[in-house]
């Protein structure tokens, strides 16, 4: 059975008319990948399995989805791109620590949040370059106007911050990307569909108007603690942060009816010139560290839905714990980026015995009650629709700098130097206003 484009999108506003003569909608798609990606690991017992995007590789070039975008190796970034927003410390002591010296490394350990659910493994500094080169070089493709869609399934890392490791994540590709898109984008839109709030990327933007964060997640006793809908930015960026916090079983309708009118909101009062789009599978159905319950379509709605806006976008996998679903989930998101029917039955691959007993792309979702009431769903939209009813339609002025590799990034990255402030090299707790702001005061 081929399976159709099953994603249907409708919007009254903000699409463009991009149709081609032949009355298809398809799009420039370049696709970032390092075969050596899934030979990292997190150790044993560890959720976490780089192996994933290796797996989502092999299904995606076993449907034939290559022959249909431009294939991409990225080429690996230096130090000086991942201190755009990490701290000189931070980025060094990823660089010099390993398994064998760790114990040299007692306090440093301790002060990056480096070791538990963050461990020290081997070739983890190239780990972090090589997911990170994905996500910037697919920006930077983008800006060149090379491609309209630009996918990185191995980037997506939302939780870290400016000198701390956290929720596995080491340095954030997402921030990076962005900070790159800003170079000629007045106005960047990140969403987040992974189930954990993007809590690393809206902290670094948290005060800014030039970038947008919107974030759907399981929100209450569920890691990492922040996105509620109250929390909305500061100064500046005020009205500029979007959370929509959400309850366990979340299904397909119930996202559709939250995601479509939040994101309808967002394009028309924001405006931005790019989008990145954090596409965690552990949002769906079965997830060994999740609690919702979509579907792969239901997930890939709201991917086709941001597609429909005809916007530069950058697209990034995040978390996804059930190894078999990962790749089914992303390569079916290749194939409605791509435009392109894939068959219900798997294609044969290296991995076909994980996707056993029915070697199906698609999978059931669950009988688990979904605990998001009609009720709350339309209060928490019409919160989160009235918080973006005050944002002010396209702020353009330009911004010039002299910070290394950028000529605009936004206020949260400008040093304050008045006396009484605080100190930006300390990281406000959780839920605080502030934001992080660059190391280095002259560069900006
Ligand atoms: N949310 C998320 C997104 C991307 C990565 C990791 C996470 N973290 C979690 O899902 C999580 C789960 C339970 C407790 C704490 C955090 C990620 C993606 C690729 C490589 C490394 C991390
Ligand atoms: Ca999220
Ligand atoms: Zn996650």
């Amino acid at each position: 059975m081929s399976d159709a484009m099953d994603v249907e999108v409708a919007h009254t506003s903000s699409s463009n008319s991009l149709t081609n003569q032949t009355g298809s909608n398809k799009r420039r798609v370049a696709y970032f990948y390092d075969a050596e990606i899934g030979n990292y690991h997190y150790g044993q017992g560890h959720p976490m399995k780089p192996h994933r995007a290796r797996m989502t590789h092999n299904l995606v070039v076993n449907y034939g989805l290559y022959r249909k975008m431009d294939i991409f190796r990225p080429k690996l970034i230096s130090g000086d791109q991942i201190t755009r927003f990490h701290s000189d410390d931070y980025v060094n002591f990823l660089r010099l620590i390993t398994p064998d010296n760790m114990s040299d490394y007692g306090r440093q350990l301790l002060r990056f949040n480096v070791g538990e659910d963050c461990p020290v493994f081997d070739g983890l500094y190239e780990f972090v370059q090589i997911y990170s080169s994905g996500s910037i070089g697919g920006a930077a493709r983008l800006m060149q106007g090379a491609s309209d869609i630009v996918i990185n399934w191995a980037g997506g890392l939302h939780h870290a911050k400016k000198s701390e490791a956290s929720g596995f994540c080491y340095v954030t590709d997402c921030v990076l990307a962005i900070l790159e898109l800003l170079k000629m984008h007045q106005r960047v839109l990140y969403i987040d569909i992974d189930i954990h709030h993007g809590d690393g990327v809206e902290e670094a933007f948290y005060t800014t108007n030039r970038v947008m964060t919107a974030s759907f997640h399981k929100y209450g006793e569920y890691f990492p603690g922040t996105g509620d809908w109250k929390d909305k930015g500061y100064g500046a960026g005020e009205n500029y942060a979007i959370n929509c916090p959400l309850h366990d079983g979340m299904d397909d309708e119930s996202m559709k009816n939250v995601f479509r009118p939040v994101i309808s909101k967002i394009m028309e009062k924001f405006q931005p010139g790019a989008v990145v789009l954090q596409c965690g599978a552990d949002s769906l159905s079965g997830d060994r560290l999740g609690c919702f319950n979509l579907s792969i379509r239901g997930h890939a709605d709201c991917v086709a839905f941001v597609k429909s806006f005809n916007l530069p976008t950058l697209v990034l996998g995040g978390g996804g714990y059930t190894l078999r679903n990962v790749p089914r989930c992303w390569a079916y998101e290749t194939a409605v980026l791509l435009d392109t029917p894939v068959k219900d039955t798997l294609p044969f691959n290296d991995y076909f015995e994980y996707y056993g007993p029915d070697y199906r792309l698609h999978l059931p979702v669950s009988n688990m009650q979904n605990l998001n009431s009609p009720r709350y769903l339309e209060e928490m939209t019409t919160n989160v629709l009235q918080i973006l009813q005050q944002v002010e339609a396209a702020p353009s002025a330009a911004i010039l700098t002299g910070q290394d590799g950028t000529t605009q990034v936004p206020d949260a990255f400008k040093m304050d130097t008045d006396e009484g402030e605080p100190n930006p090299d300390v990281r406000p707790k959780k839920n605080s206003n502030a934001s992080i702001m660059a190391k280095d005061a002259g560069g900006v």
